[in-house]
């Protein structure tokens, strides 16, 4: 490992007094009981780390490899080790297969949880033909004419369910690539059916305390439909299977100007909000970094999460899946998924700073400036510090990417791996 927590006190160390000093003026303005419940919802929120994203992304056009990057899948619960070690806020790993697939499921689980890691949501890939697969998925998966493909993507994600269980996972993420490119190629209704079958014959295979998550995009790698288009798509297929299947949705799979935050709260009110793919985006499916384009838009979303979830009593940190899905072009993996944290709870915490009560009070009075400047006050709150102490007070890193940075320790990774190392991915 190659940060010892000795070098995350000493680095808390030289910078606690300029925290202290901000902290203590922020702890002021909202009041003890407001910081300290804040805090407590901060430190229990974990954010689930893509194993498809801790190498370097690229384009159709190019990829331009940044060194030390994990070969392994050892090698990547050691890289969200280190990411969680930083903030102590990434204690999950979402895997996808057959990208990682974890060869010695037991080994796998140990090591994960040696990191203080566990296992959230399996991903299935039929977007991809495998050297070793008999049939293509290049007319689509589960919506495909041929029924001997659709029993070939069936059997595969039964086959990751399987990996799943081995490893302590009790959801599935299914999205699917399947559409059409041209108008006439495909009707509509027919893969439909044939898609909601196959989705019935996945869900039969889940064990019983498991969740399957239908994840809908709006276009890519197809340009003319999609198969699981949109939130109602996904909610259509999601209410035909059964109790245990929701929607997922991931921020850059929306057309523009979308309204998430709406989509999000009637998902919610419906009870078929199962998790999220967070990112940013500003043309298409960018996977870029949270927060990094529309920020009110991530603070809106999550002032909707806590609003339906409050509604409903449910346990802000377990009841829904909190994922990162994110493709890093220009920048260092690691650092980029820890600025996605770090925005994710930002926006949670401004979500949680909103009084409801006036918010509320505001609307029934329809007092639009009122409720608007509630919403802003709250976003426009800098509660960075909050973010700070609550890794402080769990022998986190004040600055997860300052201390990165002041370790040097993309350096040491690439001394250990080389310029050369290539991970599993996207
Ligand atoms: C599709 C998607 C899906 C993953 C893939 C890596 O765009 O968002 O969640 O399987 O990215
Ligand atoms: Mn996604």
């Amino acid at each position: 490992m190659p940060l010892e927590s000795y070098q995350i006190a000493q680095y808390n160390q030289q910078h606690e007094a300029a925290h202290r000093r901000k902290f203590e003026f922020l702890a002021g303005e909202l009041g003890a009981d407001l910081t300290e419940r804040i805090l407590a919802k901060l430190i229990d929120f974990q954010i689930a780390i893509p194993s498809w994203a801790l190498g370097t992304g690229g384009t159709r056009f190019g990829r331009f490899a940044g060194g030390g990057e994990p070969r392994t899948l050892e090698e990547k619960i050691a890289d969200v080790g280190l990411l969680h070690s930083l903030n102590r806020s990434s204690g999950a790993i979402s895997l996808h297969i057959p990208w990682d697939i974890p060869t010695d499921g037991e080994a796998i689980k140990q090591l994960a949880a040696s990191h203080g890691l566990v296992f959230d949501a399996m991903n299935s890939n039929t977007f991809q033909d495998q050297a070793n697969q008999e049939l293509s998925y290049k007319f689509g998966s589960l919506q495909h004419t041929d029924a001997a493909v659709r029993k070939q993507a069936i059997q595969h994600n039964i086959d990751v369910i399987r990996h799943g269980e081995a490893l302590g996972s009790k959801s599935l993420t299914v999205w699917l690539s399947d559409g059409s490119s041209f108008p006439g190629q495909l009707n509509f209704r027919k893969a439909f059916q044939r898609t909601l079958e196959g989705l019935q014959e996945i869900y039969a295979a889940l064990p019983e305390d498991w969740k399957v998550f239908v994840e809908y995009k709006a276009f890519e790698p197809n340009f003319y439909s999609t198969t699981v288009g949109d939130w109602g798509q996904s909610f259509l297929y999601a209410s035909k299977l059964g109790p245990k299947a929701y929607t997922l949705v991931d921020l850059g799979h929306h057309l523009p100007n979308a309204n998430i935050e709406q989509i999000v709260s009637l998902l919610l009110m419906e009870e078929k909000l199962g998790g999220f793919h967070f990112n940013d985006s500003k043309y298409g499916d960018d996977d870029l970094t949270a927060g990094s384009m529309k920020p009110y838009q991530l603070f809106l979303i999550f002032n909707e999460l806590v609003d339906g979830m409050d509604a409903r009593g449910m346990n802000h940190a377990t009841d829904l899946g909190w994922m990162i899905d994110a493709s890093h072009n220009v920048k260092d993996p690691l650092e980029d998924l820890l600025q996605s944290v770090e925005a994710i709870k930002l926006a949670y915490a401004q979500a949680l700073l909103v009084d409801r009560v006036a918010l509320e009070e505001a609307r029934n009075n329809n007092d639009v400036v009122t409720a608007q400047e509630i919403l802003q006050n709250a976003f426009r709150t800098d509660l960075r510090p909050l973010l700070a102490e609550a890794r402080l007070r769990v022998d986190a890193a004040l600055s997860p990417v300052g201390l990165f940075r002041e370790q040097s320790l993309r350096k040491k990774l690439i001394e250990t791996r080389g310029m050369k190392a290539v991970s599993t991915g996207l």
